[in-house]
């Protein structure tokens, strides 16, 4: 049984939004032609409350994309995004969820980021996912969307380490790419094992 796992196609992380990745509403035509030939379609939803810890607005004197120390690591400063109910949280409006089999929504927690949409950042809170994955038999994943060397890479990883079959369609992500995060990501993905095509 193969999975569709397509991470966190949402207006922020689309051109506008306040988080856009560059090209990142140009991989939701070909996803949603992919969706057919998979046994689940899984889609993931970045999903903060207000005044969520990864935001630099949370933390007095910080910028987007400066670091910070948290309990769990350290972790980037973000802009405000993805946050519970706007406009930016919701889908990308092309994006065919009406065949997604779940949603999984990450980050909810207001102390702590989630990249992976299996663990979270301190990368022993589980959201679910593993369970619901076996208990439908599903072995082999492909994983597609945005960011490619955050939220993709993250989850491609803890994917690998948890033994699924692991496939990342690199066509069908784009990058945010700050420090040369693509490359490690890249490294890190094939080092855990996961298959980049
Ligand atoms: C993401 C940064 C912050 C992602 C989510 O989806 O890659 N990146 N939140
Ligand atoms: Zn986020």
């Amino acid at each position: 049984m193969h999975a569709l796992i397509v991470i966190d196609v949402q207006n922020d992380f689309c051109p506008g939004g306040a988080l856009a990745v560059s090209g990142g509403d140009e991989i939701v035509a070909p996803i949603n032609e992919l969706m057919g030939e998979f046994d689940a379609v899984v889609l993931t939803q970045d999903w903060h409350p207000s005044g969520h810890s990864s935001f630099a607005s949370s933390h007095t004197g910080k910028a987007p994309l400066e670091m910070i120390d948290m309990p769990y690591g350290p972790q980037v400063l973000w802009p405000d995004h993805c946050v519970q109910g706007s406009k930016g949280a919701e889908f990308h409006a092309g994006l065919q969820v009406n065949r997604a089999d779940l949603i999984i929504r990450k980050g909810f927690r207001p102390e702590i980021d989630s990249y992976s949409a299996f663990f979270e950042n301190d990368q022993t809170t589980p959201t679910g996912l593993e369970g619901y994955l076996r208990s439908r038999g599903i072995t082999d994943l492909t994983m597609v969307g945005l960011a490619t060397d955050f939220c993709v890479n993250f989850s491609a990883v803890d994917a690998a380490q948890l033994g699924f079959d692991v496939t990342v369609r690199e066509d069908l992500c784009r990058a945010i790419d700050i420090d040369g995060s693509l490359a490690a990501a890249r490294d890190g993905m094939i080092k855990a094992g996961a298959k980049i095509l």
